[in-house]
């Protein structure tokens, strides 16, 4: 379904949320132990709890990458072939960081696509209204399922942008697929620019998913009042903790949610047990270091070429271009 709206957006709904939710929420919890995938941490609340989470001090990820996005926009446009590019942002969630790139890299159109469709709608409003030389054409749908963008014309210069780290939340196989699909969406010629949490100090990472106010608590907590708002749940979300810790062997952050004494909970009529300190895994955030990441990138098929880092080697912005590709200046 698509329509054109008073803000001049495209909006392309593909209805990712009920169905998909409901089945996946019910065979998760059949099988022990209990995991949820984190791509629904972002109902309306999530995203908007998503954000606050960006805005803790000890949530570096956020800012850092900001200012790499700022300070090498220049670089970045012209590894990009300059202006007038198709520029597409899968899980574009609040469309915050693609700002500090339009302006230098003027796509000729810009495609924000999202599993919430009320937030997409009014992220891809706000850029539209703020940038009216440019296209929007928001996509709602769930990304880690094949889309297809036939607007875009064949001989276009693709640029896909995946900033934030969330490739962190796949498992580095799902990671490796999920670029190879980024390589295939960029094709010849285009270039993938990526977002990579860095390893590093663990109590820096611990810190990071702890925040002393309590908003990753609360997003990860989100999840349960999710299911009971949509799914006709009945967790007493007051029985559950968040716990997020470094697992240094896997170079993953975990988060999970602990059940704190033992209790059933109905989903739509499905009864689910939980034992005292039985845990529901609801998130891994992978981290990698530099040369990690570009082996994978280039199990993908994409060719590493330029990395950009902070000075306290917190985070890594890495430019991809479709193996083949011609050569890259920066590599
Ligand atoms: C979206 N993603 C990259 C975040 C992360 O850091 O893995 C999600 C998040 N979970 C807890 N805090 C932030």
């Amino acid at each position: 379904m698509t329509e054109a709206t008073a803000a001049e957006i495209r909006f392309y709904n593909a209805n990712p949320e009920h169905a998909d939710f409901y089945r996946e929420i019910i065979d998760s919890l059949s099988q022990r132990p209990y995991r949820i995938p984190p791509k629904f941490f972002y109902d309306k609340e999530g995203s908007r709890l998503f954000e606050r989470i960006c805005d803790q001090p000890e949530y570096y990820p956020t800012r850092t990458e900001m200012a790499l996005l700022e300070q090498f926009a220049g670089e970045i446009t012209e590894l990009a072939g300059g202006t007038g590019c198709f520029l597409v942002e899968p899980g574009s969630g609040s469309c915050e960081k693609v700002r500090t790139l339009l302006d230098p890299l003027k796509p000729n159109t810009y495609i924000p696509m999202d599993i919430s469709c009320e937030h997409l709608r009014e992220a891809a409003h706000g850029v539209a209204s703020e940038y009216p030389w440019l296209d929007v054409h928001a996509v709602c749908a769930d990304i880690t399922e094949t889309v297809s963008l036939p607007f875009i014309p064949e001989q276009a210069t693709r640029v896909v942008f995946y900033p934030g780290s969330s490739i962190g939340n796949f498992e580095p196989l799902e990671a490796e697929a999920f670029l190879g699909d980024l390589a295939h969406l960029a094709g010849p010629g285009g270039g993938v620019l990526v977002g990579v949490d860095l390893k590093k100090d663990p109590a820096l990472l611990h810190a990071a998913y702890n925040d002393a106010r309590g908003i990753t608590a609360a997003f990860n907590l989100n999840l349960l009042e999710r299911i009971n708002r949509e799914l006709n749940g009945d967790f007493n979300v007051a029985d559950f903790d968040h716990h997020a810790f470094y697992n240094a062997s896997a170079g993953r952050i975990e988060m999970h949610l602990v059940s704190k004494c033992r209790q059933h909970v109905n989903i739509d009529g499905h009864r689910f047990e939980f034992g005292k300190n039985e845990h529901i895994h609801t998130e891994n955030s992978y981290k990698y270091t530099i040369e990690e990441f570009r082996a994978l990138a280039r199990r993908a098929g994409l060719e590493p070429c330029a990395v950009w880092t902070d000075s306290a080697a917190l985070f890594s912005l890495h430019f991809l271009r479709f193996a083949g590709s011609p050569a890259c200046r920066f590599a």
